[in-house]
């Protein structure tokens, strides 16, 4: 299938699982379940949950890789609605809406970020309750990535980091927790419930694909964030710098920052090509988004 329309399928695909799953707005507690709605419905690029289905086409099974990328969608949105609340960024704007927050009040987009989080394991569980062994693995995997290692370590050296000096060390350090991990988490689950998951070489393979294609994707989203308007990103433009905070653009300058993007591609796609397998979407994916303008 051509690239661009097995990405609009799986993203289809995505929402429509994504509609199934979450308890409907009339259900109680009525208020929280319509802030989570609000926030996954506001739409978002659904790129993590698409890593997770091409990563399983690599060795496909019969295994339905669908829950594992619900999971991951439902961690990302979390993280979004709390990273977005006046404590964390502070962002009016999030997927083309007012954030949670603001068209909620702070309790509740805090509620439904902290209920989000239990939902998405309670997916892995119930999804692979046939395959206990896989459901454990993608629980680990999807655990540490959210925790305090990774996801929310990165947050907190992030906000640490904000006024002062840049370093690079230290912004690398915020990237491949805050963003990276996320993506290395979402390949490794796909492969992992595909056909060659217990390949341990091609698991520490794809993690570092995931770190590169994550990394590269961060560094264009810096850029984004300086050339973009706020309603072509669907999110507050120019925010980055209005905080204080470093990225690659204002550490190395513009033309470094896209220089860095494409090496961090070119090394994702050598370790994709060590993982093996049907490549053929997730090839033209790093392309894609290396090339993404929102
Ligand atoms: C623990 C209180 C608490 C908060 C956690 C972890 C966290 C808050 C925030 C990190 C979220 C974040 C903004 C990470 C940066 C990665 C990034 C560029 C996210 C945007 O991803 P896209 O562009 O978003 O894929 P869409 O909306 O398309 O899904």
């Amino acid at each position: 299938m051509i690239f661009s329309k097995q990405l609009t399928q799986w993203r289809d695909q995505v929402n429509e699982n994504l509609d199934l799953f979450l308890p409907s707005e009339n259900s109680h507690p009525t208020r929280l379940h319509q802030a989570i709605r609000h926030s996954m419905e506001a739409g978002g690029k659904r790129l993590r949950p698409i890593l997770v289905l091409a990563a399983h086409q690599l060795f496909p099974n019969r295994i339905d890789p669908m829950p594992a990328a619900l999971a991951v969608e439902y961690i990302h949105t979390y993280s979004l609605i709390h990273d977005d609340l006046p404590a964390m960024d502070d962002s009016d704007l999030r997927r083309g809406r007012i954030s949670c927050h603001k068209a909620f009040e702070e309790a509740t987009a805090i509620l439904a970020g902290d209920a989000l989080q239990p939902m998405a394991f309670e997916l892995l569980v119930k999804g692979y309750a046939e395959y206990p062994e896989l459901g454990l693995d993608l629980v680990r995997i999807l655990a540490e990535t959210a925790g305090n290692r990774h996801l929310v370590g990165g947050q907190m050296q992030d906000l640490l980091s904000e006024g002062k000096k840049p370093e690079e060390e230290n912004l690398k350090y915020i990237h491949e927790n805050k963003t990276a991990a996320m993506f290395r988490a979402s390949l490794q689950m796909g492969l992992r419930i595909g056909n060659m998951g217990n390949n341990e070489d091609k698991m520490r393979m794809m993690g570092k694909a995931g770190r590169s294609l994550g990394l590269a994707f961060q560094s264009i989203d810096d850029l984004l964030d300086i050339t973009s308007s706020s309603e072509e990103l669907g999110k507050d433009a120019d925010h980055d710098s209005e905080q204080g905070k470093v990225t690659w653009v204002t550490l190395k300058g513009e033309e470094e920052a896209r220089k860095l993007a494409a090496q961090l591609t070119e090394n994702a796609r050598e370790e994709l090509k060590k993982v093996g397998g049907d490549l053929e979407f997730l090839m033209e994916l790093t392309s894609f988004l290396l090339d993404r303008k929102s």
